[in-house]
């Protein structure tokens, strides 16, 4: 037998990869918002969490590197939420991960697509990421099924069926959410565009993206893709972009210019924290 298992700590020893599909999954799993936990009770659960939210499979090599990239400002406890339901859920699946938190400082309008943009461009130094999940902070996944790894030929829009929208989708091309990349995906289409400001339509711009660099959306099926969002109100700092539809009606001759090749952002600190590596950036304003 593998004394490993018995003795805590001892170092588990590994010679061979996990199995394709992992013998821990649980399936549908509940779900409650009650009162935020503390981060070191999340760090007591998830002892094998090294700095900066790493994790690597102990009795077997990983056959995925993931990396999650959480866009945030002033949701910690939202944070506190995912991150306690998304570690385990992320270590069932049997995954080599890390999560990172890129957060805007300052008070200037909040913009999502530029924030996983550089959550993106970062995460590539620390690692050799066979997919990006790009996640918002308030929506917790209800089954262990809908695995967090890309699909080889298209972008994969993961959030299929959230409570918000009775379980299914709000209409056909709907991309927010949760949405997983690989990076070569990622660059194809230029990543996501850095012009929008406020809240609304990127993830269109996103959608659109992806069919104009001859892509399509592949989905998880919605029985696995279900999220519960933690409910909030409207955050100050991110109202509704009224420019919105505007922009939208000139992705098909922006995308080009707009997205990675044109990303500048200051990088103001990289932290490792015990359960996430946060990066905090300024991004500047809209012009
Ligand atoms: N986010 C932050 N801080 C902010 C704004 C947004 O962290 O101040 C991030 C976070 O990851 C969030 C994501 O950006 O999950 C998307 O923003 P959102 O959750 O505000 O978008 P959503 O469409 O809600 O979920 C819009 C407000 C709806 C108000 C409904 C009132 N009942
Ligand atoms: C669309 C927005 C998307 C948004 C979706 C769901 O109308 O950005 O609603 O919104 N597109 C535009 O505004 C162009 S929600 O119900 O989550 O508030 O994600």
């Amino acid at each position: 037998t593998n004394l490993s298992l018995f003795i805590p700590d001892s170092g588990a020893v590994k010679t061979q990869y996990c199995p394709i599909k992992s013998p821990v999954l649980v399936g549908p799993l509940s779900i409650s918002f009650t009162k935020p936990p503390s981060l070191k009770k999340i760090q007591l659960k998830n002892r094998y969490v090294t700095s900066g939210g790493y994790f690597s499979p102990r009795h077997c090599f990983g056959r995925y590197r993931t990396a999650v990239i959480i866009p945030h400002r002033n949701r910690e406890a939202h944070l506190r939420i995912l991150l306690y339901y998304l570690h385990p859920f992320l270590q069932r699946q049997q995954l080599h991960y890390a999560i990172f938190v890129v957060h805007q400082a300052g008070n200037a309008t909040f913009n999502r697509a530029k924030l996983l943009n550089i959550g993106v461009r970062e995460a590539l130094h620390y690692d050799d990421w066979d997919c990006l999940i790009l996640h918002d902070v308030d929506l917790v996944p209800e089954n262990d099924h809908n695995l967090y790894i890309c699909d080889d030929s298209y972008p994969k829009h993961l959030s299929s069926a959230m409570d918000k929208f009775q379980y299914s989708l709000p209409y056909w091309t709907y991309f927010g959410g949760v949405s997983a990349l690989t990076p070569d995906q990622f660059m194809k289409m230029n990543g996501f565009p850095n012009t929008y400001w406020g809240w609304g339509g990127e993830d269109d711009d996103i959608a659109m993206r992806i069919r104009l660099s001859g892509m399509s959306i592949t989905r998880t099926p919605l029985a696995l893709g279900r999220y519960k969002m933690i409910p909030h109100d409207r955050d100050s700092g991110n109202e509704e972009n009224s420019l919105r539809h505007n922009l939208l009606s000139k992705t098909k001759r922006t995308w080009k210019e707009d997205g990675m090749n044109s990303l500048n952002f200051q990088l103001l600190s990289r932290e490792k924290t015990p359960l996430y590596t946060n990066l905090t950036v300024d991004i500047g304003e809209a012009p």
